[in-house]
């Protein structure tokens, strides 16, 4: 028996790991870490060295489903049935109660090129509002974070960084058991002397690791985070340079902060007033320090707020930009960070735009030859807002992909009742039964990550191409081309008859944003073949590594 071996990516995580499968017999039957990757340079949690076995699970989706009516169960159909289908309900809703009607709910953990077409289905051409993911659930507090601190989504620095911190603060993150490589890495540089302070109000296995664990009051990351500036302004510990030249409104701060005083942070969170001196003492002795933060930051009312807090003290003490410096935001999903590149939440637009920008949807426009004006220039409001929406019968056709938030979703019930309101459900998923199939009426088969080709974009902008390696079971096809498929269907041909996943991903590279840096115009299929590249990259750029994102001469950012 000959056995064959791809290169590829995890897809259970945004730490983003390179593997090689071993193929035997058509099927992936070993998974191992490529040396080579930058992210893991051969590690591998469980969940990678495993990541094959749901592959050949039982209970694969392998036809499509269709059914007429609500009292029906769906009955097995083709999938070029289902497609036209789909298609047609969905085009029928639009005819009768307008573009808003429809809704998409899509998914970080899907490949770049599906992301990309989703948004072009729904913001060009159908033209609804009402395109959201998973991600809103995840990632979007950290992303807008980026946005209002720094101008752009996005991490400023790398991995790298790992290798240079001399202090880490790793807040509402549990990295040792959600973003385990990484992790390893990080324990790495506490071994060459590197110091690691944890705040979370659970002692979890990431804790047990810190040299000071900062256990506060669920929901009081705010009230440390600035009382840490506020000690480090008093230390002396800023760097007043780096503020003047590089960032807005600082003067208001001090006094902003004279709220925040040892007492009184130590009275919100529970901390010691000590161990408060303690973590500022160290953030603003340190030569080099980063930030790791997830959920329990991400995941609150004011997530938004969290990110920027952060941000501030990394602005503050000018830790950014540097080798080992800068507020690191891990993502949860495989390729979340491409999603947001992709912009499918809100009003997003690719190549990190928005529609609520004038320049920004004329260059879309352009892009994909639509009429000046064509675009809305205004987004949805929210995953929550949507099922709402459902349930109120607002929004009367919910297309989900690659996500099941019948099970994911706060308020289970509200979703639940919005898929029953709605006329038309329609479920994109490798796996049949999942609580979100059992409201759908038209269940379309999709392959999963090893069974069809595409790109994901970890934690740190680096692109790792995901080749298909085996066949897709039964009917079922990779997600990007279901999109495509079900976009012909409803008359869009035109502008959705691409050959192969590299032609949608071509397109993509067009959407170099010289305002935020956001480029991939020197990256193509050709070199992701040769190994993973990290954004930004100019045309012609030879480095496949680019670790300081804001560091630029000019070539994928306008200079100032
Ligand atoms: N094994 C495994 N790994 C995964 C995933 C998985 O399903 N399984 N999912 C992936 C995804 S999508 C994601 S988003 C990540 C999630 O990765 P993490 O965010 O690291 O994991 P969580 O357990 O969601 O939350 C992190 C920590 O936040 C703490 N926390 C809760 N409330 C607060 C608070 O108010 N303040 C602070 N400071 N901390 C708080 C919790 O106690 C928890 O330890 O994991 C990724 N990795
Ligand atoms: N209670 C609670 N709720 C949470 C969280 C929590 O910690 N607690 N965490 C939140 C977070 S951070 C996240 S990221 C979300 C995640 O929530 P979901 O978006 O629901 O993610 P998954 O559970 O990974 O489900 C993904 C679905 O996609 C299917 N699937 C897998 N691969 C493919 C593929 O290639 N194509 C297609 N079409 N389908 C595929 C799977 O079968 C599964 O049904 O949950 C959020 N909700
Ligand atoms: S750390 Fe994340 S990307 Fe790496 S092997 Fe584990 S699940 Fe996969
Ligand atoms: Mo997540």
């Amino acid at each position: 028996m000959t056995t064959r071996e791809v290169r590829s990516v995890c897809p259970y995580c945004g730490v983003g790991c390179g593997i090689v499968m071993s193929i035997e017999d058509g099927k992936v039957s070993k998974i191992r870490g490529d040396k080579q990757h930058p992210s893991n340079f051969g590690r591998l949690c469980t969940k990678g060295l495993t990541a094959h076995l749901p592959l050949t699970a039982a209970g694969r989706m392998e036809d499509a489903y269709v059914r007429q009516q609500r009292s029906q169960q769906p009955a097995r159909s083709s999938m070029d049935q289902a497609i036209a289908q789909a298609g047609e309900r969905l085009r029928g809703i639009i005819d009768q109660h307008g573009a808003d009607a429809v809704a998409l709910y899509v998914s970080g953990q899907m490949s770049l090129e599906a992301q990309y077409l989703a948004n072009k289905l729904a913001k060009g051409f159908i033209r609804t509002r009402h395109i959201e993911s998973n991600s809103r659930l995840c990632m979007a507090s950290a992303g807008s974070g980026y946005k209002l601190s720094l101008g752009a989504d996005g991490p400023p620095g790398s991995y790298q960084d790992f290798e240079r911190a001399e202090v880490f603060l790793v807040i509402g993150a549990n990295m040792a058991d959600c973003h385990p490589v990484l992790f390893l890495r990080l324990l790495d540089r506490l071994k060459a002397g590197a110091r690691l302070i944890v705040v979370d109000p659970r002692r979890t296995a990431t804790a047990d690791k810190a040299d000071l664990f900062l256990q506060l009051r669920p929901g009081s990351d705010m009230a440390l985070l600035n009382g840490l500036l506020h000690l480090l302004h008093q230390n002396g510990h800023t760097d007043p340079a780096f503020i003047a030249r590089h960032t807005e409104g600082w003067d208001e701060l001090p006094a902003f902060l004279d709220d925040y005083t040892p007492a009184r942070v130590a009275a919100i969170t529970g901390l010691s007033e000590a161990d408060i001196r303690r973590a500022a003492e160290w953030i603003g002795t340190a030569g080099e320090w980063m930030s790791c933060w997830t959920m329990g930051l991400n995941q609150s009312v004011h997530g938004t707020w969290h990110s920027n807090a952060l941000c501030n003290l990394h602005l503050a003490t000018g830790a950014i930009c540097r080798p080992g410096s800068g507020p690191f935001s891990l993502t949860g999903q495989p390729n979340a960070m491409g999603g947001r590149e992709m912009g499918y939440m809100g009003p997003g637009l690719p190549g990190q735009r928005s529609a609520l920008v004038a320049a920004d949807r004329a260059f879309v426009e352009q892009q994909w030859h639509l009429q000046p004006g064509s675009l809305r220039s205004e987004g949805g409001e929210g995953t929550i807002a949507l099922f709402e929406q459902m349930k109120t019968g607002a929004v009367k056709a919910c297309w989900v992909i690659c996500s099941n938030p019948v099970a994911s979703v706060a308020n289970r019930q509200q979703v639940i009742d919005g898929l029953r309101q709605a006329e038309l459900v329609i479920t994109q998923d490798a796996f049949l039964d999942t609580e979100t199939n059992r409201y759908a009426d038209i269940l379309l088969p999709a392959a999963l990550w090893a069974e069809g080709e595409g790109v994901m974009i970890n934690s740190e902008r680096n692109l790792t191409l995901m080749p298909q390696a085996v066949l897709a079971p039964g009917q079922s096809l990779a997600d990007w081309q279901i999109i495509a498929r079900v976009a012909c269907a409803m008359g869009y041909a035109e502008a959705f008859d691409y050959p192969d996943a590299e032609a949608v991903y071509d397109e993509i590279r067009r959407f170099w944003n010289p305002t935020t840096g956001y480029d991939l115009r020197g990256i193509g299929y050709r070199q992701l073949r040769q190994g993973p590249r990290q954004w930004p990259c100019a045309p012609g750029r030879e480095a496949d590594r680019s670790p300081l994102r804001y560091l630029n001469d000019g070539s994928s950012q306008h200079l100032l």
